[in-house]
């Protein structure tokens, strides 16, 4: 039967496998009945000598040889004032070569806007993932205007990518006096979040006649300012007035988003000095600096 695991998925599942087989060259043998069976023959397997050449990071957090692939694989991507204008060492990976930029007429408006955003590293697996987050700065020790963005394999981390350009953001503003210490949970959690796919529902609820069912989720991303923070959830489509259903999908999000990634109650007033409520504005929005737009709020 064909495998529904994403490409990606694939391979680190077999590379998994490789890794286990390479380090346990007997188990390929056939231990019980040696190696000359006849096909169709029936052999006993020592499954837990097989179950011996798997060791998961649970097991053996150094040397484990089995990952946990993630629905998607998710790039990293970081700018701060120190990095402008710099190059950062890039990270040699075959399997996740650079995310090109879009070639649509704002291009030119995107390239200027990635100047300075540097991709550090891909992955598809969480053992990757907490390898990365072990080793990065937190959100609260990171220098003012400095931005970690998280977003799916191919999306680059500006409005004019295809998979934003229709698309919006959930964001709220927290004042760092008060959320220093809440700051890097908060962020943990909705890149959990995120690689987790509990965004939208939809991945797991989807219609079993859409061939292809896609999340409405692209990135996550934390920014420092001087005197706050900004965590913001990326969609692939923002509802008109009209769109009653994907408005309810992307309430859901805002709604996730609040209460069980931030920890709020849904009915708490967040808004305050330097403080917004959890909100969402198209990008279009945005870009016109949000003249006349309107914004939902959970
Ligand atoms: P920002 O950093 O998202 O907002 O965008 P902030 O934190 O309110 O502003 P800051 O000045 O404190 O950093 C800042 C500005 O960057 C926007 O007004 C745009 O001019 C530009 N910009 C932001 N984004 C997300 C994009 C993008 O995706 N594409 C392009 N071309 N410009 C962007």
């Amino acid at each position: 039967m064909a495998s529904t695991l994403p490409a990606s998925a694939q391979q680190a599942n077999k590379a998994a496998l490789n890794a286990a087989l390479a380090e346990n060259p007997d188990n390929s043998k056939h231990k019980s009945t040696g190696d000359d069976s006849e096909p169709g023959e029936i052999q006993e397997v020592d499954m837990q000598a097989q179950a011996e050449g798997i060791r998961t990071v649970f097991s053996d957090p150094a040397n484990f040889n089995v990952k946990h692939p993630l629905y998607s694989a998710w790039t990293l991507w970081f700018d701060s004032p120190a990095t402008k204008g710099r190059n950062l060492p890039q990270t040699p990976s075959t399997a996740f070569p650079q995310t090109p930029l879009p070639q649509t007429p704002s291009a030119a408006s995107a390239q200027g806007w990635m100047e300075d955003i540097k991709r550090v590293i891909s992955f598809d697996s969480v053992e990757e993932f907490w390898g990365l987050y072990n080793h990065i700065v937190p959100p609260s020790q990171l220098p003012q205007k400095a931005n970690y963005y998280l977003f799916k394999e191919g999306i680059i981390p500006a409005w004019e990518d295809e998979a934003n350009k229709h698309g919006g953001k959930w964001s709220i503003q927290l004042p760092k006096e008060k959320n220093r210490g809440n700051v890097d949970k908060m962020w943990l959690y909705t890149m959990l979040a995120a690689i987790g796919e509990t965004f939208d529902p939809y991945l797991t609820n989807a219609d079993p006649s859409d061939p292809n069912p896609q999340s409405l989720i692209t990135g996550v991303i934390v920014s420092t300012r001087p005197q706050f923070y900004r965590l913001s959830i990326w969609t692939r489509l923002a509802p008109s007035l009209e769109e009653d259903k994907l408005r309810e999908r992307i309430e859901v999000i805002g709604r996730h988003f609040k209460t069980n990634v931030l920890g709020y109650p849904e009915p708490q007033k967040l808004a305050g000095p330097l403080a917004t409520e959890v909100e969402f504005l198209s990008h279009k929005d945005s870009e016109k600096k949000g003249k006349t737009a309107k914004k939902i709020i959970v």
